[in-house]
């Protein structure tokens, strides 16, 4: 088994080797840079358009695939690895000085067809510790960051110890996030390992919730002397809805006084809801960021915040909350020509002291 996983894994080097991204390194400027800055992108989007190779070279410090690391990309058959397109993009990161962080090891949701197969605890342990394994040793020293379990808080959880249903939980309880913490940690002793969640950041009972929720998963994972260090925000924020400032600060400064580092990994703004004159909705996007990431740092700066792409021609929130005026939405720091808009001043603001 070890010697045929091996042999798969030097296959995929092979072909990663015949670079995918085909640029010769951006010649940006490093003091455009905003430190701790980052976005994600898809290898895809990244090799058709050379503005989103400048765009990032030119702002971030750092990326994160959209896809490239979830199961169904690295993950053809239970037997075999493809890291081909993860490696493109680390290519693509290396040779323009950016770091790379890793998205993600174990979610409830977008695995592939052949994990319907698993049946028995026995199973999905040995899966998610093959996976878990063999994905972070092969990147060991080479990513800064990964997100272990994603998205383990319920949509809406009645009580803050219930934990979101998935294969995982189902067959194996809790107890697979404290082994997914433990097998990374053997994997790559230095990696930062961190617990990934959203909708923690808005006024409400479902945010009151779910921030609950979130702290019982993270005391549950440092009671049992987990590996845990830190806790990622996505902040996919929603733009008609008020920042519950003073709530979210308060869970940073826990989380924090626990000895976890924050950080923010997936910020955008769903625009849907609001109006539809350009600079009003600009300014309100960039107001609820500001808001965002001013109680996050209230006590401590950010050393990192990835923002979930980079321009809003290549977004999630189009597909998914479309207008109904159909106007395009505006998301993300940079509009659909490239251009900054107000929401990059405020990562500018929130960036430049952070290392
Ligand atoms: O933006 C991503 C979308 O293109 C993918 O289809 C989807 C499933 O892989 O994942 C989206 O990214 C999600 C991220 O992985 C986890 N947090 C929420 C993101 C937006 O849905």
């Amino acid at each position: 088994m070890m010697v045929n996983r091996r042999q798969l894994i030097a296959g995929g080097l092979a072909a990663a080797a015949s670079g995918v991204v085909k640029s010769a390194p951006l010649a940006a400027d490093a003091r455009s840079r905003r430190h701790g800055y980052g976005a994600a992108a898809t290898l895809a989007d990244l090799q058709s358009d050379a503005r989103l190779q400048n765009a990032i070279a030119r702002y971030c410090t750092q990326i994160v695939p959209v896809y490239e690391l979830k199961w169904p990309t690295l993950r053809p058959d239970p037997h075999r690895f493809a890291f081909e397109k993860a490696d493109a993009l680390l290519d693509f990161a290396q040779q323009n000085g950016l770091t790379m962080r890793g998205h993600n090891l174990v979610w409830y949701a977008d695995l592939p067809e052949w994990t319907r197969q698993i049946k028995t605890a026995a199973g999905a342990e040995r899966a998610l510790r093959d996976h878990i394994a063999t994905v972070v040793s092969y990147y060991r020293g080479k990513l800064t960051s990964w997100d272990v379990v994603n998205e383990a808080v319920p949509e809406f959880p009645k009580q803050p110890t219930e934990r979101r249903d998935s294969l995982w939980q189902s067959l194996l309880g809790d107890g697979y996030m404290r082994m997914a913490f433990r097998t990374a940690a053997d994997a790559d002793p230095d990696v930062q390992l961190t617990i990934n969640d959203y909708d923690i950041e808005s006024v409400g009972p479902r945010f009151a919730a779910r921030r609950a929720a979130l702290r019982s998963i993270v005391s549950d994972l440092l009671d049992t002397g987990t590996p845990l260090h830190a806790v990622g925000l996505q902040a996919h924020l929603h733009g008609e809805l008020e920042i519950d400032t003073e709530a979210l600060a308060k869970c940073v400064a826990e989380f924090r006084s626990w000895g976890l580092d924050v950080i923010v990994t997936e910020l955008d703004v769903d625009d849907m809801k609001l109006p539809g004159s350009q600079p009003e909705r600009d300014a309100i996007v960039a107001k609820k960021v500001n808001e965002v990431l001013t109680a996050i740092t209230s006590e401590a700066p950010l050393r990192s915040i990835l923002t979930w792409g980079i321009s809003d021609r290549y977004s999630w929130i189009n597909q998914m909350f479309p207008r109904a005026d159909h106007l395009p939405n505006r998301p993300l720091p940079l509009d659909a020509d490239f251009g900054p808009k107000s929401f990059m001043d405020v990562i500018t603001k929130f960036t430049h002291e952070a290392t």
